[in-house]
């Protein structure tokens, strides 16, 4: 196994044990049985987001298949109809003009036949050339979570609703052969098309080493495995679902899965297991060999680029054909633990859809929330050419600060004063760099940013911060969206979760933007070459309690250049649909 750093070490450690407190993985497939029945009468509100997705009550996880079909966006997600923790699990299916308004139908796919009798997971929609939607899922098929991968059609593809769902008698469409580890082969991806053959993707392992096994199709029904995976990595644990597609060499559209050739490089996706995170490279698909390989300088497992450096899990994306983008979806797990999630009736959010492309230096990817979400701002303020001298902080007010959208963009006149970076932070997780330098502890060049969800004396915020560090040969920015202060509740995970960004400092200016939604900060950096997602549980800085405010604890003056905030108005969720 792939030696890890110490810190790595801990922090895979204290993921597993978080994940199995908490989470819908493979070590977390564990059935609270006696919440399985509850009845969640009393839904808790206070912790509810105003226009992050979540349904009535129950338990939710991956989102599933997203796709826009005749007007309409699909989004399918994992769901518990029974309890507000992982089980039982069924396609719960909600239709949205906007990515933003969403109404409700009947779960999708639910257990009904031999080859899904124990469970529906993860899986994805392909849209074929004639139109007609395809998904294919994981199959559970007994009580020791054997897993094999299924399809279902449309039961009527006049209806854009897509309400009904048939799963033919033909599944299904593949079983794990002998080498293959039947109970970790799971969540098959979009198909795309290249000379003369679809192909899918199935996360696996073997042993320690992730998979991505590839299986191909002539004609859509009957698959083969090939020789070799697609992809693969020694030491990396469980790949879950994994997400392959092409992104645009010029340029922010999207491109459809089959999209080959010159301007085109390929991305593959994994949600790592042992890590909770989701990591990504950049590379090359040759077509030919049916293999992927990744860019030079890219880092393939742990120590990768995220996706998001917060709470961020089992993400799909899927291309849009209205609009020409390339949509990216990821849920938010709780951070507190399953009782509690019993208690208040509900877990789980997914976070705001993300346009997602290539930055134009080739060497990572931009995301940004979709522009429809700007429909939903209300009530703003803004500030501009605000001073912060070392130790000042200045309210943000008259909005509702619970449920926000803030945008700012920060400048400074000199690097000079950015600390000392220390090498041996090189082999730390920045999440550990962030506990060791937090908000409070003053600074250089920051720490300065934003103190979200905060109780008007400071009892309780999470910060979402820069801090700007001088390393040998250049400066390394440090993004932080900090919970260790984000609540007075106890037995909560209140992790300092953090990223260094690339982004170019000649203009000494660094943006950010937060998604501020009652127990959710969804953070991005530098115009989206960073985002990092906190789910945070104030007992104080609630609702009307609570307050937003600019801050710096860095000895370089730092100016709030331009600042707009605005209240977030409740979009439609869970109306359901008229039959
Ligand atoms: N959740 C699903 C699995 C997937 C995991 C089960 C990821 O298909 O691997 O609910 O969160």
């Amino acid at each position: 196994m792939m030696a890890m750093p110490l810190t790595l070490s801990v922090l895979a450690l204290f993921a597993l044990l978080f994940v199995l407190s908490n989470n819908g993985a493979e070590a977390s497939h564990k059935i609270y049985s006696h919440y399985q029945t509850l009845s969640v009468e009393n839904v808790n509100q206070v912790h509810r987001t105003g226009y992050h997705f979540q349904p009535p009550r129950h338990w939710i996880n991956d989102p599933n298949a997203p796709m826009y079909y005749k007007g309409l966006y699909h989004l399918f997600y994992q769901y518990n109809p029974k309890g507000a923790v992982w089980g039982n699990i069924v396609w719960a299916h909600s239709v949205s003009k906007d990515l933003i308004n969403w109404e409700s139908l009947e779960p999708a796919i639910y257990p009904s036949k031999w080859f899904d009798n124990y469970g529906c997971w993860s899986g994805s929609a392909t849209v074929l050339p004639n139109g007609e939607p395809v998904i294919f899922y994981t199959g559970i098929v007994d009580k020791n979570n054997s897993q094999i991968q299924n399809y279902a059609i449309p039961a009527n593809l006049s209806d854009p609703y897509l309400r009904e769902w048939v799963k033919p008698d033909d599944n299904p469409i593949v079983n794990p052969d002998a080498n293959v580890n039947g109970s970790a082969f799971r969540d098959p991806t979009t198909a795309w098309w290249a000379d003369g053959h679809w192909r899918i993707l199935i996360g696996s392992r073997r042993k320690h080493r992730g998979v991505a096994y590839l299986y191909r199709s002539k004609d859509f029904k009957k698959w083969v495995k090939a020789k070799h995976p697609l992809h693969s990595v020694q030491g990396t644990g469980m790949w879950e679902c994994p997400d392959f597609y092409p992104v645009s060499l010029s340029g922010e559209n999207g491109l459809d899965p089959s999209v080959m050739g010159q301007n085109v490089k390929h991305v593959l996706k994994v949600s790592l297991d042992m890590t909770r995170y989701e990591y990504y490279t950049m590379g090359t698909y040759d077509k030919k060999e049916d293999k992927y390989f990744p860019d030079e300088g890219l880092v393939d497992g742990w120590a990768g680029l995220r996706l998001d450096y917060g709470n961020f899990y089992a993400s799909k994306t899927f291309f849009d054909p209205s609009t020409n983008r390339r949509i990216l979806w990821g849920w938010a797990n709780e951070s507190d633990d399953p009782h509690k999630d019993k208690d208040k009736g509900w877990a789980g959010i997914q976070l705001i859809p993300r346009k997602v492309w290539l930055d134009p230096s080739g060497k990572q990817l931009l995301q940004w929330p979709v522009a429809e979400l700007e429909k939903l701002r209300g009530h703003n303020v803004q500030l501009s050419n605000q001073m912060l001298d070392q130790g000042n902080h200045v309210e943000v007010k008259v909005i509702t600060a619970a449920q926000a959208d803030v945008d700012v963009t920060f400048s400074f006149s000199s690097l000079d004063k950015a600390e000392p970076f220390d090498p041996n932070w090189d082999k730390l997780d920045a999440l550990d760099v962030c506990a060791q330098k937090g908000s409070k502890d003053p600074g250089g060049l920051g720490p300065f940013g934003l103190l979200t969800l905060a109780s008007e004396n400071l009892e309780e915020f999470t910060p979402v911060f820069f801090r700007v560090f001088k390393a040998a040969d250049k400066h390394k920015v440090l993004l932080c969206s900090d919970a260790r202060s984000s609540s007075l509740g106890k037995e909560l995970y209140k992790p300092s979760f953090a990223g260094f960004v690339d982004v170019d400092l000649t203009d000494k200016k660094l943006s950010l933007r937060s998604l501020i939604d009652h127990s959710v900060v969804e953070s991005f950096g530098a115009g989206g070459r960073i985002a990092i997602s906190s789910r945070v549980y104030p007992t104080i800085a609630v609702f009307e309690k609570a307050h937003l405010y600019v801050f710096n604890n860095g000895s370089e003056a730092i100016t709030v250049e331009n600042l707009n905030a605005w209240s977030m108005n409740t979009p439609v969720m869970n109306v359901p649909v008229k039959s």
